[in-house]
């Protein structure tokens, strides 16, 4: 089934000079970017967005790491995205994903990872909401 997932190319990976190779990788797995911009979000935005992390004790750190430098922020579309980006994407802690996944290529850390990606159906659908308009993401 098609569907959309948002992915966040992570200031650290930003940093590393790693946008083109990741966007090639989404696209080389037919993970279409139907949307995309380059930002830079507030801790405030970053909060929000990890609102489901609030009690976590990494809370104030990833929020501060989110909002501490240029992202790039995408929405991919493909047959079973949610799924598959996370499979290219790889586990959570770059020293545990499989090797060849981005993660495990450009993370640092649990935390520095590199990549985000929506995790569910409904995450996707307020991830991509946050980010992106109904008009920016129109017909396609
Ligand atoms: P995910 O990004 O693989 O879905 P989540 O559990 O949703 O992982 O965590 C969101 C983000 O919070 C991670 O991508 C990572 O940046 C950070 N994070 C997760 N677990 C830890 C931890 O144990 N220590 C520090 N940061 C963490
Ligand atoms: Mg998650």
């Amino acid at each position: 089934m098609t569907e959309r997932t948002l992915a966040i190319i992570k200031p650290d990976a930003v940093k590393k000079n790693a946008i083109g190779d990741i966007i090639r990788r989404y696209e080389a797995a037919s993970l279409r970017p139907i949307a995309i911009r380059m930002t830079r979000i507030s801790k405030a935005q970053a909060e929000g967005f990890y609102a489901v992390h609030r009690q976590r004790p990494f809370f104030e750190s990833l929020t501060t790491f989110m909002a501490s430098g240029l992202v790039v922020v995408l929405v991919l579309e493909g047959d079973d995205a949610i799924k598959r980006h996370r499979d290219l994407m790889g586990a959570t802690d770059p020293a545990k994903a499989d090797p060849g996944t981005i993660r495990a290529v450009y993370g640092t850390n649990i935390e520095y990872n590199a990549v985000h990606g929506s995790d569910s159906p409904d995450t996707a659908k307020f991830e991509i909401g946050f980010f992106f308009s109904e008009m920016e993401l129109g017909v396609r």
